[in-house]
C-alpha cells in the first residue's frame, strides 16, 4: 500500500464516504490495515468459543435481541442507507426490516441444526453440525444492509463468529448494526464491522488462517481470485457474483402486468441489482404492443431525491459506477425508450432501454449494473430459451404466460436459480437463493400483488440535499 496521497479522497488509511444523490462528503472512515484485520481475528476468535458453546436457545434468545435492536431502528438505519447508497427511503426501510427478519428468521435455525442417527453394523452413528469458528463477510455497496446480514446472519446462528469487511463506499450501515449488536447483548468480538480497501484488507482477510468461510458476494473477477485463494487456504466459501437476467415475456401473457412490472425489474436500485431483469425478450407477435406499454412505464419512474418518499430511483453509487455504464451506452445513444435524469451533482443516469443489434451485443450480454435494459424479440419457446441461456449469467429471471405448461418447461429449460412466473420479484430469505443452491424450478405460481406504480413526477429538478 502506497504511502502517497495523490488526491485528497484517495487517502490510504480512509476512506470519505459521499452521499452520492449530492457528493457531499457524509463521513470519512478508516481503512483497517492487515495487521487490524488480524487482530480482529483473533477477537472473534476468542469470542467464537463462548458463542458456540452457549445453549442454541440462548444463542437464539440474543439474535432475537438483536432482531429487536434493528427494528427499533428501522428509521435511523434507512436513513443511513439513504445518504449513503442513494436509495429510495421507501426502498431502504424494506431493506432495514428485511435485516430484523432475516435475523429472526436465523435464530429460529439455532436451535434446529440436529444431526441424523445412521443405524451401522452393530451400533449407531450419530453426526452433528459444528460450527466453523470465523466466518469473513465481504460485502458490495448494491445492497449493503442485506447482503451483510445474509451471510452474518445464519453464521452466527451456527455457533460461528463473523468479521464483515463492508464495501469502501457504503460501510455506514454495517457498522451500526455491529454496534446495535452489541447493545443487544452479543458477546465483544462476536460481530465485527472493518471497513477498508478490497485488495488490502479484504484480501488480508481471504487469506487470515484463522478464517475458515469466505463469504462473498460482489463481481466475477474478485469472485474468483477468493475462490483461489480459498482453495489455496482449503477453506469454504460461498460466491455470489452477478446476472444478466432475461424477463421473457410470451403472447399469450397478460401484457399489460408484464409492462407494468418491467420498470421496477431492471430500475430498481438504479439497475444495481445482481437480480435485475436487464434483458427483456419479447415474442415477435406481441413486441410492437408491449413496447407501446413500456414506454410510459419507464418513463414515469419517479427519479430524483432519495430522501423523498414519492422516489422510486436514485442515483448510480459512485462516478466510477456511472462511467462504467456510460462503458456501455453513452447517455446520447440511440435508444427505443430514455427516461430523465436529474442534471448537476450527483451520480445521475437516466433509464434507458434499447433495442439489441444482436445477441451477440456486449450490452445484451454483459452485466451493466445500471439502469439499462436491452430488448430482443423471439419468435417460439424454442427460440426464447436459447436466447435466454445466451450469456454466461445464470442468477435470475421471469417468465410471463397464462400456459402454466409452458411456466413449467421454461423455467426449466432457463438455465438460472431462481425464476419467477408472472413476477419479477426472487428474493426472499425463506428461499434458497441462487447463490447457495440451484433448484432448476424455483418459480412462484400465485401472482404476487404489483405494488402500486410510483406516482409519475418530473425528475428535471435537483435532488434536495442532506
Ligand atoms: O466489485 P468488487 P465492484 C458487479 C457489478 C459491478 C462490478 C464491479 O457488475 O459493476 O461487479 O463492482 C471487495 N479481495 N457486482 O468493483 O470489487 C470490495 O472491497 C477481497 C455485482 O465494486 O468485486 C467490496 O467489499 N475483497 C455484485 C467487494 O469486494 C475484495 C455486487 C465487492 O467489490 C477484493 C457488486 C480483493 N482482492 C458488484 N477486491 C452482485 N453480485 O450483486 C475487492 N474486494
Amino acid at each position: 500500500m502506497s504511502n502517497e496521497h495523490p488526491h485528497p479522497d484517495h487517502h490510504p488509511h480512509e476512506h470519505r464516504i459521499l452521499n452520492p444523490a449530492t457528493e457531499e462528503v457524509i463521513a470519512t472512515v478508516p481503512a483497517a490495515t492487515p495487521g487490524e484485520v488480524a487482530a480482529a481475528v483473533a477477537r472473534a476468535t476468542a469470542a467464537q468459543r463462548g458463542w458456540a458453546a452457549l445453549a442454541p436457545a440462548d444463542r437464539a434468545r440474543l439474535l432475537r435481541r438483536f432482531a429487536a435492536a434493528v427494528d427499533d431502528h428501522i428509521e435511523e438505519l434507512a436513513a443511513l442507507e439513504v445518504r449513503e447508497a442513494g436509495h429510495p427511503i421507501g426502498n431502504a426501510r424494506w431493506e432495514a426490516g428485511n435485516v430484523r427478519d432475516l435475523l429472526d428468521y436465523a435464530a429460529g435455525g439455532a436451535e434446529r441444526l440436529s444431526g441424523a442417527q445412521i443405524p451401522v453394523a452393530g451400533g449407531l452413528n450419530v453426526t452433528f453440525h459444528e460450527p466453523l469458528g470465523v466466518v469473513a463477510v465481504i460485502a458490495p455497496w448494491n445492497f449493503p444492509m442485506p447482503i451483510a446480514a445474509w451471510g452474518t446472519a445464519p453464521a452466527l446462528a451456527a455457533g460461528n463468529a463473523v468479521v464483515l469487511k463492508p464495501a469502501e463506499t457504503t460501510p455506514l450501515t454495517a457498522l451500526r448494526l455491529a454496534e446495535l449488536a452489541l447493545e443487544a447483548g452479543l458477546p465483544e468480538g462476536l460481530f465485527q464491522v472493518l471497513p477498508g480497501a478490497g485488495p488490502v484488507a479484504g484480501a488480508a482477510l481471504v487469506e487470515h488462517p484463522g478464517v475458515a468461510k469466505v463469504v462473498f458476494t460482489g463481481s466475477t473477477a474478485v469472485g474468483k481470485e477468493i475462490m483461489a485463494k480459498c482453495a489455496a487456504g482449503v477453506k469454504r466459501v460461498t460466491l455470489e457474483l452477478g446476472g444478466k437476467s432475461p424477463n421473457i415475456v410470451f403472447a399469450d401473457a397478460d401484457l399489460e402486468r408484464a409492462a407494468a412490472s418491467a420498470p421496477g425489474s431492471f430500475l430498481d436500485n438504479t439497475g444495481q441489482d445482481c437480480c435485475a431483469r436487464s434483458r427483456i425478450l419479447v415474442q415477435r407477435s406481441v413486441y410492437d404492443r408491449f413496447m407501446e406499454l413500456l414506454a410510459p412505464a419507464v418513463t414515469s419512474f419517479a427519479v430524483g431525491d432519495p430522501a423523498d418518499p414519492a422516489t422510486a430511483m436514485g442515483p448510480l453509487i459512485s462516478a466510477a459506477q456511472r462511467e462504467r455504464v456510460r462503458s456501455y451506452v453513452p447517455e446520447d445513444a440511440p435508444a427505443a425508450i430514455r427516461g430523465e435524469a436529474p442534471k448537476g451533482k450527483g451520480f445521475w443516469y437516466p433509464a434507458t432501454v434499447l433495442e439489441a443489434t444482436g445477441p451477440g451485443d456486449r450490452a445484451a450480454v454483459e452485466e451493466i449494473f445500471g439502469p439499462v435494459a436491452v430488448v430482443l424479440p423471439f419468435e417460439d419457446e424454442a427460440d426464447a430459451v436459447t436466447l435466454a441461456n445466451a450469456t454466461d449469467y445464470g442468477l435470475s429471471g421471469s417468465i410471463w404466460t397464462r400456459d402454466v405448461g409452458r411456466a413449467v418447461r421454461v423455467s426449466r429449460a432457463v438455465a438460472a436459480g431462481n425464476l419467477s412466473v408472472n413476477s419479477h420479484s426472487s428474493v426472499r430469505y425463506a428461499t434458497p437463493s441462487a447463490a447457495t443452491s440451484s433448484p432448476a424450478w424455483a418459480g412462484s405460481w400465485a401472482p404476487t400483488p404489483l405494488p402500486p406504480s410510483p406516482r409519475p413526477r418530473t425528475s428535471s429538478s435537483a435532488p434536495r440535499s442532506d
